[in-house]
């Protein structure tokens, strides 16, 4: 189902958009099964797409001893043939289509685990901050697995923060993550219900708080970018698996200027 006009303005003007149900019953049950699973075979290992961002650093001693828990795995896909099925959803990429054009690659998918009690933050972040891409005009789909309230800490979003590149400096949690200051007061919640979902740009400023409900809160994200996206160093990312469409050709993609990562890493 491709985005119709009104909320094609809507993304550009604010960064983000509400999609609505995405995943129906049946097929919800299986990713919230495959999710468990996954997170369960992993919990109490250090590496291989697992961590958990609430640690001090990704140091298997930090990782160990953390008080609270932001699990993560990312490439999903290369786990689970369900989660990999998923990047081919027509309806998702219908709607990437409509703000990215016919030819989409995924930058990766990644799986956020924030438990009941103990679930920690995500700092405030534009993901482009950390990846470096060019253009900076990759869009994300995150699918809720369970209620996203702001009780069991549901996605906040910083309407128009996209139009702005945010100075980020190293976060005090896993070395990922980066920081950016926000005016809380401006921060929009993203309230889901299970398998319904919201799409961002790069660029758009969002974090989480903590879980301190009795409600867990799951989620699953894929990053999609148009075919022909650069890394951080520069390089066409040809690598990536092509979603929908076709790559550009190697010799109509001569090679960009590196992004100068201290200058996005500093304040
Ligand atoms: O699930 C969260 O709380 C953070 C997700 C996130 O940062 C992202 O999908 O880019």
């Amino acid at each position: 189902m491709s985005l119709s006009q009104t909320q094609i303005q809507e993304f550009n003007e604010r960064g983000f958009i509400f999609l609505g149900r995405v995943i129906e019953k049946d097929r919800l049950a299986d990713l919230q099964r495959r999710f468990d699973r996954l997170f369960a075979e992993k919990a109490g290992t250090v590496g291989q797409g697992f961590r958990n961002l609430a640690a001090r650093s990704d140091a298997a001693e930090d990782q160990k001893v953390a008080r609270q828990r932001m699990l993560q795995i990312i490439n999903m896909w290369k786990f689970d043939p369900v989660y990999k099925e998923l990047l081919y959803d027509r309806g998702l990429l219908d709607r990437v289509e409509s703000l990215m054009g016919p030819n989409i690659q995924l930058f990766h998918d990644q799986s956020f685990y924030k438990p009941a009690h103990d679930g920690g933050i995500v700092s405030w972040h534009q993901d482009n901050g950390y990846w470096q891409c060019t253009p900076p005009t990759l869009v994300s789909i995150w699918i809720a697995l369970d209620p996203a309230t702001e009780e069991n800490g549901c996605l906040l979003m910083l309407p128009g923060s996209h139009k702005i590149r945010y100075q980020h400096q190293k976060s005090s949690q896993a070395p990922i993550l980066l920081e950016v200051d926000v005016q809380e007061k401006n921060l929009e919640p993203i309230c889901l219900g299970p398998g319904e979902a919201v799409m961002h740009h790069c660029m758009t400023v969002h974090g989480s708080r903590q879980n301190q409900s009795a409600r867990d809160r799951r989620g699953h994200a894929i990053h999609y970018m148009g075919a022909g996206t650069r890394g951080r160093d520069g390089r066409v990312l040809r690598d990536h698996l092509l979603l929908r469409g076709v790559l550009p050709p190697a010799e109509e993609t001569p090679a960009a200027t590196p992004q100068p990562e201290a200058a996005a890493a500093s304040r």
